[in-house]
């Protein structure tokens, strides 16, 4: 059905509404006195969660109010002993018993509709998986192992990004689907990624599959940019540990070792204002890079928060808990354990340093040494020697 255009209009101030309250003034990303509102979005994953709460839930709480607080002024008006001295004696209307059981529940169908697509997302750990070849300038054809389980297969063209990148620059540019590249044996054990154009042999080919796409998509496909991306699956996993009164931090994928968090004193902080957020040790993640988070507590529940990541995670004694972000630009998140878990329960900050992946290889070194144990990282063993290594596996 073509939208009229009241609707079109509708939807264009529902579109700068959106903009309005993503762009809201730049803070950082931290609480800050006298603020209402989120913390802005620090990943795609977030900017989802803003647009549900401010253009699908925020609209329809303030309809329901409206229309609800209406109803009691019409009522109290109409119908009280004054304006209405003789009262009804009927009990029943079958008619609008019926509307006022169905449209809740086609509302609560038009939440859940968007509601349940963000929990699966931050529940299911993504599996995306990333394919380099270098180009030659003659082959345009190249192969994706479709060798998901089942239920996660590439299957779809949105389970495939393709991008084109210069090797010497580095800029990327995520080609289009139909225009500069087509797809064959989607579903099948291996997916052909078909390019309208060779890529150079200064260029290379960068294919991601898998079924987690995070990001702003273009709104009922009318208004804004698809800036959304399939998302690897975690390089990294750190268990954090809640206890009374800090968090733990553990990196399993660098020999285990433990970074202790406990808040920062007053008198030891340069910015009072960091007071509640600053720890005495930064959880630390590279940029750009998907990070699993296992939670778990050793003696009552907490739960670890990251507001700019739109993320909370229970932290509860005997279990596991998952879930999972892409860090953001480098820079320092703060959150606070966000289950009331006791006497200082507003002592347990939570404080996220994003770093080059350079400086994070270097962190896991020092630390390591902390630890007592040797160095993993050294200059020939950095991500680009990885990369290198990776992208001439995947050649052959
Ligand atoms: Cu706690």
């Amino acid at each position: 059905m073509p939208l009229g255009p009241i609707s079109k209009k509708l939807l264009a101030a529902g579109a700068t509404l959106a903009t309005a309250a993503l762009a809201f003034p730049a803070l950082a990303s931290r609480p800050e006195d006298g603020k209402i509102w989120f913390q802005p979005p620090a990943t795609p994953l977030a900017e989802e969660v803003h647009f549900f709460h401010n253009l699908i839930l925020m609209p329809i709480i303030t309809v329901i109010c409206v229309f609800v607080l209406a109803l009691l002024l019409w009522i109290v008006i109409r119908y009280n002993s004054k304006a209405n001295p003789v009262a009804k004696k009927f009990s029943h209307n079958m008619l609008l018993e019926v509307v006022w059981t169905a449209v809740p529940i086609f509302i609560l169908l038009f939440i859940a509709l968007f509601s349940f697509d963000l929990l699966y997302k931050e529940d299911v750990i993504p599996d995306g998986k990333k394919i380099v070849y270098e180009g030659d300038g003659q082959t345009t054809s190249f192969t994706v192992q479709n060798d998901f389980v089942p239920s996660r297969m590439a299957k779809r063209r949105e389970h495939v990004d393709v991008y084109k990148v210069n090797a010497v620059t580095g800029a990327k540019i995520k080609l289009t689907h139909g225009a500069d590249y087509s797809l064959e044996d989607l579903g099948e054990p291996i997916v052909i990624v078909s390019l309208s154009e060779a890529p150079r042999p200064n260029e290379a080919v960068e294919i991601i599959a898998g079924r987690t796409r995070t990001g702003p998509e273009p709104f009922l496909d009318l208004f804004g940019e698809d800036r959304s991306s399939i998302v690897p699956a975690p390089s990294i996993t750190i268990k954090a540990s809640g206890r009374q009164w800090g968090w733990d931090y553990s990196y399993p994928d660098f020999g285990d070792f433990e970074v202790s968090a406990d808040i920062m004193p007053k008198d030891q902080l340069d910015d009072p204002s960091l007071y509640l957020l600053a720890a005495t040790n930064n959880v630390v993640v590279p940029e750009g890079e998907t990070v699993r988070i296992i939670t778990t507590a050793i003696d009552v529940i907490h739960s670890w928060a990251m507001p700019a990541f739109a993320l909370k995670v229970d932290a509860v004694p005997g279990r596991l808990n998952e879930t999972w972000f892409r860090a953001p630009a480098p820079g320092m998140y703060y959150g606070q354990c966000s289950e009331i878990c006791g006497l200082n329960h507003a002592y347990m900050p939570i404080a996220l340093e994003v770093m080059s992946r350079e400086d994070f290889d270097v962190w896991v070194n020092e630390q390591r040494a902390f630890a007592g144990l040797e160095p993993l990282f050294g200059a020939e063993q950095t991500r680009f020697a990885e990369a290198a290594a990776d992208a001439a596996a995947a050649q052959q």
